[in-house]
């Protein structure tokens, strides 16, 4: 790859450290369909698991709702020029499933699908490269009311949706990911019951583990039916584990909450098989899995996407929730840079990855809007600028990463949060929907213009 080492004068008092990315490194921002688009019941879209669950009372915070969001379902122009004004290579969205298929299959939506036509039409005027991902968490409700993701019938009509997208952007969208974090629809969505459809049942959990995967192998093939020069992946978070001390319990007790809690969808996805770790915490609740499932699941991808934020630091007595003299963000995330480096070594040396993209990346701190108007996020720039310089040790250290996607673009509905947790480059007021760009989004654009990113 096209890597320059970083210019030899590190540590050195008085001297920026400067690291210039390769030209061709695509530098993009992020956000996803439920988070941004509001117009949650308009123009024949159907409801969606996360329409139903905020809708409930007492599931998010001050009863926040995606009903408008960012109204970015109107205002998608205007966003995209904002877009253009930071200079962004790349746009990282998800679909609505619901708005393009309202009930989930059948006749199609056309007004839902020609808002993500023209959307990659506006994109691709404005020289930025559509990244798309199918299911970013909001499931047709219809489809819930069957069993959503514990019903094994969901993966070939999740994969006849993929079809569908596919035929009719594919032939101006060439990336495309299947799922965004299936951890996170397993865990939270069906084990803690703090995301739709709120549930909490370990059994049913890996179940949907499971079937998410199933459905994911199963869209790969219909994709590549479709078309076999389209690149296909998919998104998964990791927070790697650091041992709180060098004793052997604790040493042993990172590792065993990495594999049982980490190694899930790389170990299916990457080489065909369950962890034996995650088989002994499953026990009895071991998920019901048929013959050439396993084949299905670790078809070959062209690009893995990886979200990072936080790492965990765990001891023998489990994990630690505070790590003194350490910097949290307003998620209560501890900021650790340097994990990230560690994570995609980690990654890379125990599996064969295909070219990765930091697909996520951010974090929410409280802003505040100054008289002028202006947004002086430093915590935030400063968050993003150490981990770009990580990524960039990462590549040095011989890692093939392509790209890096700043979460979020805009500021936005932060699932059970609400609108109480920012994590854009972009201020939204959501009074007005004013869009302000802020001194991080500032600052990413002269990255991006520049490939360069410096230590100071
Ligand atoms: O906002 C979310 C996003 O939808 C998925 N990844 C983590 C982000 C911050 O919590």
């Amino acid at each position: 790859m096209n890597c320059r080492p970083a210019l030899n004068n590190q540590g050195r008092e008085g001297k920026v450290s400067t690291y210039k990315f390769p030209p061709d490194f695509v530098w993009g921002a992020a956000t996803a369909s439920y988070q941004i688009e509001g117009a949650w019941n308009e123009d024949g879209k159907g409801e969606s698991i996360w329409d139903r669950f905020s809708h409930t009372p007492g599931k998010t915070a001050n009863g926040d709702t995606g009903d408008v969001a960012c109204d970015h379902y109107h205002r998608y122009r205007d966003d995209v020029a904002l877009m253009r004004q930071l200079g962004l290579k790349a746009y990282r969205f998800s679909v609505s499933w619901p708005r393009v298929l309202t009930n989930g299959r059948g006749p199609v939506n056309l007004h839902g699908l020609d808002f993500y036509d023209r959307l990659v039409d506006t994109l691709l005027e404005a020289n930025i490269v559509p990244f798309l991902t199918l299911y970013h968490w909001d499931l047709p409700q219809v489809l819930q009311d069957e069993g959503g993701w514990t019903n094994r019938d969901i993966c070939p009509t999740f994969a006849d949706y993929a079809a569908l997208m596919v035929k009719r952007l594919g032939d101006r969208v060439k990336h495309w990911a299947t799922f965004n974090e299936p951890k996170v629809v397993m865990d939270n969505g069906h084990l803690n019951g703090d995301h739709a459809p709120g549930l909490q049942d370990p059994a049913t959990a890996y179940q949907v583990g499971h079937h998410l995967m199933v459905a994911h192998g199963m869209a790969v093939q219909a994709i590549r039916a479709i078309d076999p020069n389209l690149y296909i992946g998919i998104v998964l978070n990791h927070w790697p584990s650091y041992s709180a001390s060098d004793s052997p319990e604790d040493v042993a007790a990172a590792e065993r909450f990495w594999l049982q809690s980490e190694t899930l969808f790389l170990d299916t996805i990457f080489k065909a098989h369950y962890p034996p770790s995650r088989w002994e915490l499953m026990g009895e609740d071991i998920p019901s899995i048929c013959n050439g499932d396993l084949v299905l699941i670790s078809q070959r991808l062209d690009f893995l996407g990886l979200n990072y934020y936080s790492r965990h630091l765990v001891s023998a007595q489990g994990i630690i929730d505070h790590v003194p003299g350490s910097e949290y963000t307003e998620m209560g995330w501890e900021v650790h840079p340097p994990a990230l480096r560690n994570l995609l070594n980690k990654m890379n040396d125990g599996y064969d990855l295909p070219p990765i993209y930091i697909t996520e990346n951010g974090a929410a701190f409280r802003d505040e809007v100054t008289s002028d108007g202006a947004i002086h996020d430093e915590r935030r720039l400063e968050y993003i600028r150490q981990h770009l310089i990580q990524v960039y040790l990462a590549m040095e250290d011989g890692v093939d990463i392509r790209g890096y996607f700043a979460w979020s673009l805009l500021d936005n509905f932060e699932w059970g949060h609400g609108y109480t947790k920012r994590f854009g480059i972009v201020h939204v007021d959501y009074e007005t929907q004013e869009r302000t760009i802020k001194d991080s989004g500032q600052w990413y654009s002269r990255v991006i213009e520049s490939n360069t990113v410096s230590d100071s």
